[in-house]
């Protein structure tokens, strides 16, 4: 699924259907910096005849980054780094068994010479995948590093403008 008009520029993938209330912040944080995205359902275990596919085709059809999240045995972010040279950003989905301490160290321990950037668990791993791959792409768009300054400096304001902690 395609977020917009534009050929898509970051690719967001996941394990699963149920990855997608996590997921979909990473999203969220590249439509709102007005970063061009796809998102489908690529799995590691189920599908992985699609996972090269994709992954191998990525940097040809114009992705730069491509964004993975997955849980439990999450084998789909370093799997998609070893068949392409985009930079792979990974999220560990917060799984029900092990609330994502299995996905997170699934996703980090990757061996040397094969990166993944390992974001946070759960929603705010996925909104900072989105922001940090805005970021990447913003090193060669000019519009793209402003919408990232200006969401910066907003969150900046938000948070001086309220000091007081203390509930309404
Ligand atoms: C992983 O297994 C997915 O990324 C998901 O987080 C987890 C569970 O998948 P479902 O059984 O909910 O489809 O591959």
């Amino acid at each position: 699924m395609q977020s917009d008009t534009q050929a898509p520029r970051v690719g967001v993938i996941m394990g699963s259907t149920s990855d997608w209330p996590v997921m979909e912040h990473a999203v969220a944080m590249l439509e709102r910096l007005g970063v061009s995205c796809e998102s489908r359902v690529v799995s590691a275990h189920r599908t992985p005849d699609l996972l090269f596919d994709y992954a191998k085709g990525a940097a040809e059809r114009g992705l730069s980054v491509i964004i993975a999240g997955a849980g439990g045995a999450a084998h789909l972010p370093g799997m998609v780094a070893s068949q392409t040279a985009l930079p792979v950003l990974g999220v560990p989905v917060e799984s029900r068994a092990l609330n994502g301490l299995d996905s997170l160290l699934s996703i980090v321990q990757m061996p040397g010479g094969i990166a993944v950037g390992t974001l946070a668990i759960g929603k705010a791993g996925a909104t900072n995948a989105g922001l940090m791959a805005a970021q990447i792409v913003g090193l060669q768009d000019a519009t793209v590093r402003a919408a990232v300054e200006a969401f910066r400096a907003e969150q900046t304001r938000s948070v001086l403008d309220h000091p007081d902690p203390r509930p309404d």
